[in-house]
């Protein structure tokens, strides 16, 4: 038997080596210099708290000292209530994470302090921004200095390993250079592939649509971009279009969980549920920081039991990719090159001719798979909220479909590069609900950042410092985008605000990230969404979000609706949190809390839309 050390037995080891350090120490001194037993156990009781309140202090006055001397100014410490170090925005923090809507607390702080500051929790700094000159400098001017680093890959590493999205330096050059060349041109199999799993998606709307019950969108968007991940990535999809679908709560709570067959696709539903369940433990590992998080897993690794769910599965794709790969190099037939892709490959194929090493194998397919599917699905949910929320836009999609394509028939890959206001709505889309929507980082070498405020010196930034930024929040500025930025208006990166305010300022759109580390699926991922928007409005006139088949923990608070008043305390954000009629929710990605009900119409009613 292998004993298993937990993250919460390691942490606390580490901790007892400090925290003997001043009894071992009193004791050994008393022993040599006979001092009494008294000021023995008043040292030892006293010193840790006196060499941390030292060590703040001391790190505190280095600060202040280096920002001086550098001309500079610390970031805004934030104060809600007072608490002692700041626990009161650790607890605010983690109940606006379970119940609140993204951005919660943190649009009073950016009202107050501006668009950086530093919550200070447990006297740790950290370094929010939502200016984009100051992600410009994380991501691409000053992208060396800023490093996922040693604290976020512990909080990942259980789940992520050492894959391209978990590792920085040469290890994610190597990682990154394994992976480009199967994205690295249009790959038309995929296309083909798509639309495949897409004509399942929309036989699954008219299935429901028929019984006259509504369907749950983003499930069934998880279905299609796990059903077609995994046949790109291992060539052999889970197929769990193919299983039974959800029902609306108020129709049955238990049929959901009535499939009860050994089916491949039951299979694809567990792989699914187990890998959401290990991002939701390592998202909030990230939030509780890093040294909260490993006391909640003392007796275990939370990640562990869904761990072995997803890699049982990987792993023997994994195998059998490299047994095949011995069988065609003992026939003779291994004589692909290593930087080109063939058309049909896998990418499991692909990285099997640069490696036989079963753990980077593993850990760099379950990299893709975590960065590619619930981020495209996400992002197909909201679009179709929106469109059902807003049939003007819908109209007009439909309307440039239906010239540039047609309603009817076949759909050829270039056609999809015509339709422009389809890519605008996409982008509106990954602008209101980016679905990366907070992001953190590490400072190697301390560094200064423009100040915001052009009367203030810049804002220093100290060495190994965690600096975070929201692009949600980002997107959502009206400074940046306009006074109509609350609204949903795909037109504005169509016409003269994009000129005016994107155009000359292109950091305020970073749905994919930018600079080295930039989202190396950003073009397949438009294609997947283009794809399967074009087939859904092709085949379906109109979308309506039904509230009601929401469970109704999971629906928008009817309190959300007050924040319209506190419009101006919240830079304008009350807007958008009193009308969304969904509850975005954000593990490492953001998705919708209860799912999306729509139910659909079919083409033929083209009449009925406004
Ligand atoms: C709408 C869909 C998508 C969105 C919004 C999105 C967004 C992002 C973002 C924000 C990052 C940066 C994360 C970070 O560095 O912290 C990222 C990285 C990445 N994305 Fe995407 N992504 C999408 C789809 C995809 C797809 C479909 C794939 C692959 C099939 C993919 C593969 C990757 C990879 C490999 C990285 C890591 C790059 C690196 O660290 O060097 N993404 N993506
Ligand atoms: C989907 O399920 C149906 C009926 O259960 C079956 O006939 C069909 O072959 C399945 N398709 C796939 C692709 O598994
Ligand atoms: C599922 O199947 C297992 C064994 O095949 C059985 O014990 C269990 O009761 C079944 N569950 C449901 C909900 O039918
Ligand atoms: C959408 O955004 C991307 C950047 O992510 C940009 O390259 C593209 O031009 C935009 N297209 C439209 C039509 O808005
Ligand atoms: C299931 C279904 O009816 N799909 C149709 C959706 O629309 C396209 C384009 O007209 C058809 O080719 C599909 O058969």
């Amino acid at each position: 038997m292998t004993l298993k050390l937990t993250p919460g037995i390691r942490y606390l080891s580490r901790l007892l080596l400090v925290v003997s350090v001043p009894p071992v120490v009193s004791a050994l001194l008393s022993k040599y210099l006979d001092l009494p037993t008294w000021t023995v156990v008043a040292t030892s009781a006293l010193a840790l708290p006196a060499f941390v309140a030292l060590r703040i202090t001391y790190k505190e006055i280095r600060t202040r000292k280096r920002a001086a001397s550098l001309g500079a100014r610390l970031a805004p410490k934030t104060v809600l209530k007072g608490w002692p170090a700041n626990i009161d925005i650790l607890v605010m923090m983690m109940e606006n994470q379970r119940t609140g809507y993204p951005g919660d607390g943190l649009w009073e702080f950016t009202a107050r302090y501006g668009p950086v500051w530093n919550p200070h929790v447990l006297w740790s700094d950290l370094i929010f921004t939502t200016n984009p000159e100051h992600i410009q400098r994380i991501l691409a001017t000053d992208f060396k200095n800023f490093v996922k680093g040693e604290r976020f890959r512990s909080a990942m590493h259980s789940v992520l390993g050492v894959g391209v999205f978990n590792s920085d330096d040469e290890m994610w050059k190597f990682h990154r250079s394994m992976t480009r060349p199967f994205f690295s041109r249009d790959r038309i199999t995929h296309f083909e592939l798509f639309d495949r799993h897409a004509e399942d998606v929309i036989k699954q709307i008219k299935k429901r649509m028929k019984g006259g019950l509504a369907i749950d969108f983003q499930d069934l968007m998880g279905r299609f971009t796990l059903d077609t991940a995994t046949e790109f990535l291992f060539g052999s999809s889970f197929h769990t279009l193919n299983a039974s679908l959800p029902y609306p709560h108020h129709f049955s709570r238990s049929i959901h969980y009535l499939s009860n067959s050994s089916s491949p696709a039951q299979a694809g539903d567990d792989f699914a549920s187990a890998f959401y369940e290990a991002q939701e433990i390592i998202s909030n590992r990230e939030r509780m920081g890093d040294d909260v998080w490993p006391l909640f897993e003392i007796l275990e690794d939370r990640t562990d039991r869904h761990m072995k769910v997803v890699g049982g599965y990987v792993e023997r794709v994994v195998e059998e990719a490299l047994a095949r790969k011995k069988k065609a190099v003992e026939e003779g037939k291994e004589a692909k090159r290593v930087d080109e892709v063939e058309e049909d490959e896998t990418l499991l194929d692909h990285l099997v001719k640069i490696t036989d090493d079963p753990t980077v194998l593993r850990d760099e397919t379950l990299n893709i798979l975590l960065a590619g599917r619930d981020t495209t699905a996400a992002t197909l949910t909201f679009c179709v909220y929106l469109l059902s929320m807003h049939p003007h836009v819908l109209s007009k999609l439909r309307a440039e479909i239906e010239e540039r394509i047609g309603l009817k028939g076949k759909l050829r890959f270039e056609d999809i590069k015509e339709c422009r206001y389809l890519r605008a709505v996409i982008n509106e889309t990954l602008r209101l609900f980016p679905i990366v929507p907070f992001n953190v980082r590490e400072a190697v070498k301390e560094t200064t950042w423009p100040s915001p405020d052009p009367d203030l010196p810049p804002i220093y930034i100290p060495a190994g410092t965690k600096v975070s930024y929201s692009v949600f929040m980002m997107h959502r500025r009206k400074d940046l985008w306009g006074p109509d930025g609350k609204y949903i208006r795909p037109e504005r990166f169509l016409d003269d605000r994009l000129k005016k305010y994107l155009a000359p300022n292109p950091f305020i759109f970073l749905p994919f990230n930018a600079g080295p580390r930039i989202c190396l699926g950003q073009q397949f991922a438009y294609n997947e969404m283009s794809l399967m928007i074009i087939r859904l409005v092709q085949n379906f006139s109109s979308f309506t979000y039904d509230e009601e088949a929401c469970p109704p923990e999971w629906r928008a608070r009817p309190q959300w609706r007050e924040a319209i008043k506190a419009d101006a305390n919240t830079c304008g954000q009350g807007y958008r949190k009193a009308t969304d009629r969904i509850y975005p929710k954000m593990t490492l990605t953001m998705s919708i809390a209860g799912g999306m009900w729509i139910k659909a119409t079919e083409g033929d009613n083209v009449g009925e839309l406004v």
